[in-house]
């Protein structure tokens, strides 16, 4: 009998086994053995020419002359059953090779697997921070809750200031739960402006991404959560014409050379002169249509000469340094690049849209 380890069988050196001890052994090695090459040993070990079994059929002369008929037949029926459990077997372990090599089809092309990637939003301030990055603007991050102080006073918007009602403000509940907190959700990344200024000294080239909250009804080119980039420089000598030539640069490398800019005076309390950017409209070829609301532009940034009030605010001398800053929306640069014609589209959701980009 096999010394393998699949296998246990008849001891041939001791004294004969009763036909019924070989069909146990026999039975109980088959039903462990789990290879076609222990099998064989198996075959040899209790069909073969020195099997206790065919020891047995060979014994049966010798026997007194009652008992020959009876071993005989019990001899030959386990030898036939045997033979048959190992047919069975053999199938059966064939059977198992045989379906893992149906379910493995090595020809056919692999699966792709699904990948994340970046939000548009993302992509673009990374394209933004880019451009401005090759221009000399280190990156800067700030919070989205914000003190009343920065949002709003530091840029020469105190308390009942008329402009105030141009951002729609989410605050913050007071600890006490009696009214507002002097604590709100940005409404604009120009808190940044100071909160830099406090801690740095000119000369100054920054942008700060981030996300600002406006408590506004939303249509196709305003969202209640939407991202902004904001820039500011500050030095000696800064003017105007620093401010147009950098934003229309900015303009130059992020929609390319085809594109119209419109650029014209806007007010803002926290710049003089006050501008404002826009792009011809991508959906009607500025034609005006309902996204542009009929004026062929999307607008695309506020910007301005930091206010002397601004300057003073944060211990800069007005009379020695001079600076721009700008604010400009990112998804509606996402827009404007990718043909996408409703904001709203940026914070649903939907991978439809998300996986295309
Ligand atoms: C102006 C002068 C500066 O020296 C510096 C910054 C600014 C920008 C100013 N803080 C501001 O928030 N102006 S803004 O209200 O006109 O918004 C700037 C840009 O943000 C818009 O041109 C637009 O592109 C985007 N934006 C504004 N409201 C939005 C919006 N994008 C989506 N949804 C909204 N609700």
């Amino acid at each position: 009998m096999s010394s393998g380890t699949e296998s246990s069988g008849a001891d041939t050196a001791n004294s004969p086994l009763s036909v019924e001890e070989i069909k146990v052994a026999a039975l109980a090695a088959l039903t462990v053995a789990g290879s076609e090459a222990v099998l064989d040993e198996w075959r040899v070990s209790y069909l073969g020419r020195k099997s206790d079994l065919t020891n047995v059929l060979r014994s049966i002369s010798s026997l007194p002359a009652d008992d020959r008929k009876a071993v005989g037949a019990s001899a030959n029926l386990l030898r036939a059953s045997l033979e048959e459990a190992l047919a069975e077997k053999t199938q059966e372990l064939r059977g198992a090779a045989g379906s893992v090599a149906d379910a493995l089809d090595v020809t056919l092309p692999g699966r792709r697997r699904r990948r994340g990637g970046l939000h548009p939003t993302t992509q673009t301030i990374r394209e933004l921070t880019d451009a401005f990055g090759a221009m000399g603007f280190q990156v800067a991050e700030g919070p989205e809750v914000e003190w009343e102080r920065y949002n709003f006073d530091a840029l020469n918007i105190p308390a009942e200031h008329p402009a105030r009602d141009s951002w729609d403000t989410f605050w913050l509940e007071s600890p006490d739960g009696e009214g507002r907190s002097d604590m709100l959700l940005r409404t604009h990344t120009s808190p940044m402006q100071a909160r830099i200024m406090e801690k740095a000294d000119p000369p100054i080239r920054v942008v700060i991404p981030g996300r600002c909250f406006r408590y506004e009804a939303t249509d196709a080119t305003h969202e209640w959560h939407f991202f902004q980039l904001e820039g500011l420089a500050v030095d000696k000598g800064i003017t105007f014409a620093d401010m147009k030539g950098t934003l229309f640069e900015f303009a130059r490398r992020i929609f390319g050379p085809d594109r119209k800019v419109r650029f014209r005076v806007d007010f803002f309390p926290f710049v003089e002169p006050g501008a404002e950017m826009a792009i011809d409209c991508f959906k009607c070829n500025g034609q005006g249509c309902s996204l542009c609301k009929g004026t062929g532009w999307i607008e695309i940034m506020g910007a301005g000469m930091v206010h002397p009030s601004v300057l003073r605010n944060v211990g800069y001398d007005p009379e020695v340094y001079t600076g721009f800053a700008f604010g400009m929306g990112v998804e509606r640069i996402a827009m404007l690049r990718h043909g996408i014609d409703d904001v709203r589209q940026f914070a649903a959701g939907d991978l439809r849209f998300l996986s295309q980009f």
